[in-house]
C-alpha cells in the first residue's frame, strides 16, 4: 500500500521536505511517533476522581464508583462541549468588554465601525436605541451582552433569533439555555464524581450547553466583532505559504481574537513603521494571518492567509517569518521549539496564554495601537537576523467576506434583501441543498484531503457550500473560493452563482462565525417554501478533519438547532454503542437532527447527499436531476476532478 500522504497540499509537502532536511520536528512527525491512546480515544477512560483513572476496556465494564461505559462516554463527551463552549464564549466576553471600553472612551484606538449592526443587535438585546447616541447604545449593548454570560434564569435573549418552531422544540425539551456561563458550570458539576449518571440525561444537557455557545457566546462574539471592526463584505485576497515575501518583514498573526489582529493591520500600515522597516533593508511590512485570526482579518481587510492549523509550524520553517504573534486557541506549543531553529520571534500576547520560552508582550485594549506597534517593531528589528529562506512559490486567489448580511444583500440589494432567491432555487432543484463545511485540521488524517474533496464533490452535485475556519482556508488553497473557478460546480449551482456573481463556496469567517451559518439556516427556514424549522431544510453540517473541543461544541449546537451533522476522522464516543445511538438516532427523534462520526470521507459525501435528498422528498420538492439545468454552460457534471484539474485552479506565484 502506498504511504499515506501527510498533506494534500503541495506547498505543505514541500515545507515538510524542508523541515526534514533541516531535522526540524513538527506535528506531522509527532503524529507518527505518538499513537493515540485507544481507551481515551474511544471515550472510555474516566479520570473524574482519584480512585481512577478507570479504563473501561475488555472485561472492565464499570469504574470503581460503578459508573458504566455509557455514563463515562457521555460525561467525557459533554465535558468536550463545555470546554469548546467556554473557549468561544470567553472570546465573546472579551469582545463585549472591548465594546464597553470603546464606548466609555477607555480604548481610544477602537471605533464602532458598524452602527447599523449595533442598532440591530440592540433590538435583539432589548436595548432602547431610539434618540440615543451611538456610545450610549453601545454601552448598554455591551452590558446586556455581558449579562447574557452571567444570566441565571429564563433564556438567553438570542433564542428568539431561531425559527419559532425551533424555539418550541427547545422549550418542550427544557434545553433553551439559561445563561452561557451557567450551562458550562452545570456541565462540570453534573460530570463530577457521583452526580448525573444517566447517559441520556447527561447528553441532553450537552445539547443545552452547546446551544449556549452557538446562540449565545459565539453569536455575541460575531455580532460585537462586526460592530467594532465592520461587517464583512466580499474582498479579494491570496492564500498559502507563497504570500510570505522574501524582501519584506513578514509578521504572522495567529490565534483568534480580532482585537489584536485588527490593530496589527493598523500598525502594519503606519508610514513611520514602514520607513523603519526600510531602514533595516526590507521593502515593507507584510502582515499575514494563520488559522482563525487569519479569517477575521481576511474577511474584513483582505489580509493574506498563510495557512490553516497544521501549517503553523511549517510557516516558521520557511525562515521568512520575522515574528509570529499569537493570542489564544489552536496555537501549538511546538511552535517555540521550531522557532528556536530559526530567527523567528514567537510573541504571546494574551493574559490567558503564555508559552514557555516565547516572548510575552501582554495585550491591553486600552493601549492597543501602542502594543501593536511595539510588536511590529520587534519583527522589523529581527529582519536582519534572517538566514536561509525557502518560500514555496504557490499562491491561490480567493474571495471571502460572506457575512449573512451580505448573503441577504446579494440576493436582492438594499431594499429587497432576503433568502427568497436561494429558497426558490433549492425548491426548483437548481441548488440541490446546502452544506456548512467547517472545522479543524487533524494530523491523524491527510491534511486538507477530506476538506477539499468533500467540498468539490458537494458543489459538483449542485450543493451550495458555506464554510468557515480551517476548512475555508483549505478551500482557498484550491481555488474553491474564487468565482472564476466554476468548472468544479454542477450546472444548476453554476447558473445561480454566475447570476449572482458569487463563488460556489462562500467563506463566512472564523469558527465563532459558525453562528452566521445558524442565522442563514434560520432565515431559510422562515422565508417559506422549505418547511418551518431548520430540521426541515435540505441542509447538512460537515466537519471533515475535526480535532478540537470547540468542534464538538459546534457540531452539537448545529444538531440542537436542527441541522444534521457528520464528523470525519473518528468518534470520541466509539466506546459506547448506546451513546453512539443516542447522539444520532436518539437526537434525531428529540431535536430532528443527529450527530454521526464517519472516518471515510467518501462515505461522508454519500451520506450528506442522501440526507439532502431525503429532506427534499419530505418537503415534496421535485426530485433533484443533475441534467435539468445549465444546458448552455461550458462544463458539465462528470468532469473529472483529477489532480491536473486541481492544478489548473491554482496560480503559481511565478506566473504573476
Ligand atoms: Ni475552529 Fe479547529 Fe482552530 Fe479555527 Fe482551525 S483548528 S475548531 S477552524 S483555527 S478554531
Amino acid at each position: 500500500m502506498a504511504e499515506k500522504r501527510k498533506s494534500f497540499d503541495p506547498a505543505t509537502c514541500e515545507m515538510l521536505e524542508q523541515a526534514k532536511a533541516q531535522s526540524v520536528t513538527t506535528v506531522f512527525d509527532r503524529a507518527e511517533t505518538t499513537a493515540p491512546c485507544p481507551i481515551g480515544h474511544a471515550g472510555t477512560c474516566c479520570r473524574n476522581c482519584f480512585m481512577g483513572p478507570c479504563r473501561l476496556v475488555g472485561k472492565t465494564t464499570e469504574g470503581l464508583c460503578g459508573a458504566t461505559r455509557e455514563t463515562v462516554v457521555a460525561r467525557n463527551f459533554i465535558r468536550w462541549i463545555a470546554a469548546g463552549a467556554a473557549a468561544h464564549s470567553d472570546h465573546g466576553r472579551d469582545m463585549a468588554l472591548t465594546l464597553l471600553a470603546t464606548a466609555e472612551g477607555e480604548a481610544p484606538d477602537y471605533q464602532i465601525k458598524d452602527e447599523r449592526k449595533l442598532r440591530m443587535v440592540a433590538a435583539y438585546l432589548d436595548v432602547e436605541a431610539e434618540g440615543r447616541s451611538t456610545n450610549e447604545i453601545a454601552i448598554d449593548v455591551a452590558k446586556a451582552a455581558l449579562a447574557e454570560f452571567g444570566r441565571q434564569q429564563g433564556e438567553i435573549l438570542f433564542v428568539r433569533r431561531a425559527p419559532p418552531k425551533r424555539q418550541e422544540v427547545w422549550r418542550r425539551l427544557g434545553i433553551a439555555p439559561r445563561g452561557v456561563d451557567r450551562e458550562i458550570v452545570e456541565t462540570l458539576h453534573r460530570t463530577h464524581v457521583g452526580n448525573d449518571q444517566d447517559a441520556e440525561h447527561i447528553l441532553t444537557h450537552g445539547l443545552r450547553n452547546a446551544l449556549a455557545d452557538g446562540w449565545g457566546g459565539s453569536m455575541l462574539s460575531t455580532d460585537i466583532s462586526d460592530i467594532l471592526f465592520g461587517t464583512p463584505a466580499p474582498v479579494a485576497a491570496r492564500s498559502n505559504f507563497g504570500v510570505l515575501e522574501e524582501d519584506e518583514v513578514n509578521i504572522v498573526v495567529h490565534g483568534h481574537e480580532p482585537t489584536l489582529s485588527d490593530m496589527m493591520v493598523v500598525a502594519a500600515n503606519d508610514p513611520e513603521l514602514i520607513d523603519y522597516a526600510k531602514s533595516k533593508g526590507a521593502k515593507g511590512i507584510n502582515l499575514a494571518g494563520m488559522c482563525c485570526t487569519a479569517n477575521e482579518i481576511l474577511m474584513r481587510h483582505g489580509i493574506p492567509v498563510v495557512g490553516n492549523f497544521l501549517q503553523q509550524e511549517l510557516a516558521i520553517v520557511t525562515g521568512a517569518v520575522d515574528a509570529m504573534v499569537v493570542d489564544i486557541q489552536c496555537i501549538m506549543q511546538g511552535l517555540q521549539k521550531v522557532a528556536e531553529n530559526y530567527h523567528t520571534k514567537l510573541i504571546t500576547t494574551s493574559p490567558k496564554a503564555k508559552i514557555t520560552g516565547a516572548i510575552h508582550v501582554e495585550f491591553d485594549e486600552h493601549r492597543a495601537l501602542d502594543i501593536a506597534r511595539l510588536i511590529i517593531r520587534t519583527g522589523i528589528d529581527n529582519f536582519p537576523n534572517r538566514k536561509q529562506v525557502h518560500i514555496p512559490g504557490i499562491v491561490d486567489y480567493l474571495v471571502a467576506g460572506f457575512s449573512h448580511e451580505y448573503i441577504n444583500y446579494m440576493q436582492g440589494g438594499f431594499y429587497r434583501q432576503s433568502s427568497r432567491p436561494l429558497n426558490d432555487n433549492i425548491m426548483n432543484g437548481r441548488v440541490r441543498g446546502a452544506a456548512g463545511v467547517v472545522g479543524c485540521c487533524n494530523a491523524r488524517t491527510s491534511h486538507d484531503e477530506a476538506h477539499v474533496n468533500i467540498v468539490k464533490e458537494l458543489i459538483k452535485n449542485d450543493v451550495l457550500v458555506v464554510t468557515t475556519g480551517c476548512d475555508a482556508i483549505a478551500c482557498a488553497k484550491y481555488g474553491l473560493l474564487s468565482p472564476e473557478v466554476m468548472e468544479y460546480a454542477g450546472p444548476g449551482l453554476r447558473e445561480v452563482c454566475q447570476t449572482i456573481g458569487i463563488p460556489p463556496v462562500l467563506h463566512m469567517g472564523s469558527c465563532v462565525d459558525n453562528s452566521r451559518i445558524l442565522t442563514v439556516l434560520a432565515q431559510c427556514a422562515t422565508e417559506g417554501g422549505l418547511g418551518e424549522d431548520i430540521s426541515d431544510l435540505p441542509a447538512v453540517g460537515i466537519c471533515p478533519e475535526w480535532m478540537s473541543e470547540k468542534a464538538i461544541s459546534i457540531g452539537t449546537y448545529f444538531v440542537a438547532s436542527g441541522c444534521h451533522t457528520i464528523f470525519g476522522v473518528g468518534s470520541p464516543v466509539a466506546g459506547s454503542e448506546e451513546v453512539t445511538r443516542m447522539i444520532n438516532e436518539g437526537w434525531t427523534q428529540m431535536v430532528g437532527a443527529g450527530l454521526e462520526f464517519e472516518p471515510d470521507w467518501h462515505k461522508i459525501i454519500d451520506k450528506a447527499l442522501a440526507y439532502i435528498d431525503t429532506k427534499r422528498k419530505a418537503l415534496k420538492l421535485e426530485e433533484y436531476s443533475p441534467t435539468r439545468y445549465g444546458k448552455s454552460a461550458t462544463y458539465f457534471p462528470g468532469d473529472s476532478f483529477s489532480s491536473e484539474v486541481y492544478q489548473q485552479g491554482r496560480y503559481s506565484k511565478v506566473g504573476l
